[in-house]
């Protein structure tokens, strides 16, 4: 039974990696959404039009086909420095631990702010938040862990601040407990096929974050740039969408329903992450498993909702599951929304090559040389992108 069980296991893994396409000969002909064309079929030419109407109304369509709404609402919010290291990393930065609790109809969460502030600053800081999905010994606050994945003394050296919550202070990463977070303070949500789940929690916890960032005097709250990683790279993607005073959104290799195009069917694709993570987005998103093209947006316009502000997208080689190619083509195409603005993007006709990064705004975009993965490579050309900024 055992053997006839494994036999079975390996076979279904097998069925799925061939059902992925991985050849840019046998992507389908589509046809995008356009994004300056309203639901009621008028054309959107000016930046009134696009900001009055046509942008709340992509930004609802999201919500509503995918990540779910995004509640605004909580009775109160509470900023707790639980620990601080006013010379931390050898005396060049001053670490705050700072517990945010948000509370709603009697029940509250608690995310654990990591945040690391130079000391050589004169005027409050721009900082990066990472919205951490991977294991917590990547922001290990005593900093005898180092990793790629967060490098906060080669931020700090850089001259912002740093900061990181995980994931699980929102929504646990599992499809049976994903509710026992943010969701418990909104349990009408998990009734409403609209409703939030754990990416929309991720990205509502940035957003708290933010407001934390307000009430801190060493924040330069006009600079606060949103990180994440793959499934945090769509969260991140999301927040720098709804929230507006996200400044800058970095969204590292996050692929399918991150900055990829959907109707590509490149690599992963919207069945598989419905059906492997069922707890990410809302309810309504599973009609659209195998018809992408049933879809009234695509990730191009999530994009679009980001501008004028910068966005940082990035690919790994290796990484053909998150479609390298169809993450670049959903920033081509986004490109209108930033001329609206007057801005011109300076992103080529076609993708660079490997290792070849653009870290310009308003639209950055590399694709790195190897595997899945955050890395200090990818960190060093967001600090460009920030240093490039007018
Ligand atoms: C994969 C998933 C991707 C991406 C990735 C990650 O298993 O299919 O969409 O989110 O996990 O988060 O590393």
């Amino acid at each position: 039974m055992k053997q006839f069980l494994t036999a079975l296991f390996l076979l279904v893994c097998i069925v799925n990696s061939v059902a992925q396409n991985y050849d840019e000969a046998k992507v389908p002909a589509y046809v995008l959404p356009e994004i300056f064309t309203t639901s009621a079929g008028q054309g959107v030419k000016s930046r009134k039009a696009w900001e009055d109407v046509r942008r709340p109304e992509i930004l609802k369509l999201f919500e509503d086909n995918i990540y779910g709404q995004m509640p605004k609402d909580y009775d109160s919010i509470r900023y707790t420095l639980k620990n601080e290291d006013k010379a931390a990393m050898n005396g060049k930065a001053r670490l705050k631990d700072v517990a945010v609790q948000v509370f709603r109809n009697k029940k509250s969460i608690q995310i654990n702010l990591l945040l690391f502030v130079p000391n050589n600053a004169k005027k409050p800081s721009p900082v990066f938040v990472l919205i951490n999905n991977r294991g917590k010994d990547n922001t290990d606050p005593t900093r005898k862990i180092k990793s790629g994945f967060w490098p906060a003394e080669m931020v700090i050296d850089s001259g912002y601040a740093v900061a990181a919550f995980h994931v699980s202070d929102l929504a646990p990463d599992n499809k049976e407990t994903y509710m026992n977070g943010v969701l418990q303070l909104y349990p009408e949500h998990l009734k409403a096929d609209n409703g939030m789940r754990a990416i929309g929690a991720w990205a509502w916890g940035a957003s708290r974050v933010m407001d934390y960032f307000e009430n801190d005097k060493d924040i330069d709250v006009k600079n606060v740039i949103v990180v994440g990683h793959s499934r945090g790279g769509k969260a991140s993607l999301w927040a720098a969408a709804q929230d507006q005073r996200f400044a800058v959104c970095v969204t590292n290799c996050s692929g399918n329903t991150g900055a990829a195009l959907a109707r590509r069917q490149f690599g992963e694709r919207i069945t598989r992450i419905n059906t492997t993570f069922p707890h990410w987005f809302n309810n309504n998103y599973k009609k659209f498993n195998d018809k992408e093209n049933e879809l009234p947006v695509d990730q191009h316009m999530l994009i679009a909702l980001i501008a004028p502000r910068p966005l940082y997208a990035t690919n790994a080689s290796k990484d053909l599951w998150a479609d390298p190619t169809g993450t670049f083509l959903a920033l081509k195409k986004a490109e209108e929304v930033y001329a609206l603005y007057g801005m011109k993007s300076k992103l080529p006709a076609n993708p660079p090559g490997i290792n070849v990064p653009v870290p310009k705004p308003p639209l950055a975009y590399h694709n790195r040389e190897g595997e899945h993965d955050l890395t200090a490579y990818d960190w060093g050309n967001f600090i460009k992108l920030m240093r490039s900024r007018p």
